[in-house]
């Protein structure tokens, strides 16, 4: 009968993800057609994205380790000695806080090097996925016993921060090149978050890609193996999945592209031919001419003076910096 056919359809039809579904209507309706990057990370290009930290060619993630690894103790150090310089007199330890749930064996270097150096530390990730966090939170856990591990489920990206109060210095992190998949601007909002909820003394360590010859940035965004592509075409698996649509993932093919006049490494996913898209949960089809692309993901590349004024735009003061030998990637401490 119609009343069953209509109670059957309204239950199998699975609620609209509107998190997902504002986005994704906004970035395909525009000229040329986008999407956020932050799309990327369902459980599948999450675990992509892991992969793509043990490619040859990204030499970020290793990168970024050999200087923790390096300058662990130093980079310690210039938190707790920037406290002493700016009169804190707190009497606690120094507290690790985390924009990310961070990989955990990233983190751990330098929360390893602050176990040796105080007995005792306190690590307090920032997340919205609170999954990302207990994973991360449980390796960490694991592998210091001199951790006390206290996560935070939050939005830093749209929300205002609330750090709680710690008696003595903190270092807060943000690694791992995750600021640079934000526009300038954003940026800049983001550490003026973070630095609203700091006091006197507080330090901030930031990973940064440095600038460097197109075809290594080109290759590290076009790997071999095609993970990258992968990554990059799985936002439209994703979109079929939460948004009921039918992208056909064959007819569509990744591009890297290194944008020289805006310092960014850009992903495009570029339609093989001329297609219409129907994306069930929006009741829209979107039109796609044979060539036309979306752009997914820009990814800023910094010298070291774009690094210095990000600090100055936000409040922070660049007090020492570390970079591998080749001057591929930096990390910056900076004083609030
Ligand atoms: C997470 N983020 C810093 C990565 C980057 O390099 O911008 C994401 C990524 N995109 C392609 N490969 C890796």
């Amino acid at each position: 009968s119609i009343a069953t056919s209509e109670i059957t359809e309204a239950s199998l039809a699975s609620p609209v993800n509107e998190a997902v579904a504002q986005p994704v209507q906004e970035g395909l309706s525009a000229t040329p057609k986008w999407l956020p990057a932050w799309l990327f990370y369902d459980a599948q290009g999450s675990r992509l994205f892991e992969r793509i930290t043990h490619l040859p060619e990204y030499y970020l993630t290793r990168t970024e380790r050999a200087i923790f690894t390096g300058y662990a103790d130093g980079i310690i150090a210039a938190a707790i000695d920037a406290y002493a310089t700016a009169g804190g007199t707190g009497k606690g330890r120094l507290r690790l806080l985390e924009l990310g749930a961070g990989s955990a064996t990233k983190t751990g270097i330098l929360l390893a090097a602050a176990v040796r150096l105080q007995d005792e530390t306190e690590y307090l990730p920032i997340d919205v996925s609170e999954t990302a966090m207990e994973d991360a939170c449980a390796s960490i856990a694991r592998a210091l016993t001199g951790v006390v591990v206290q996560p935070q489920v939050a939005n830093y990206v749209t929300d205002e921060l609330s750090i709680p109060p710690h008696d003595g210095p903190t270092l807060a992190l943000y690694i791992g090149s995750s600021i640079g998949n934000f526009a300038p601007h954003e940026a800049v909002a983001i550490l003026q978050n973070l630095r609203a909820q700091m006091r006197p003394g507080d330090t901030l360590l930031l990973g940064t890609d440095l600038v460097k010859d197109a075809a290594t940035l080109i290759s590290a965004y076009n790997d071999h193996d095609g993970v990258t592509a992968a990554f990059n075409l799985n936002v439209l698996r994703r979109i079929n999945r939460d948004l009921r649509a039918n992208f056909d993932l064959a007819s569509f093919t990744h591009q890297a592209i290194w944008n020289a006049e805006q310092s960014r490494m850009e992903m495009h996913l570029q339609s093989t031919k001329e297609q219409t898209v129907r994306v069930g949960a929006l009741r829209t089809s979107f039109q796609f001419d044979a060539g036309e692309t979306i752009h997914t993901e820009n990814s800023y590349k910094f010298t070291k003076d774009a690094i210095r004024n990000l600090f100055t735009q936000s409040g922070f003061q660049a007090a020492h910096q570390w970079t591998d030998e080749d001057q591929l990637f930096a990390v910056t401490v900076a004083s609030a």
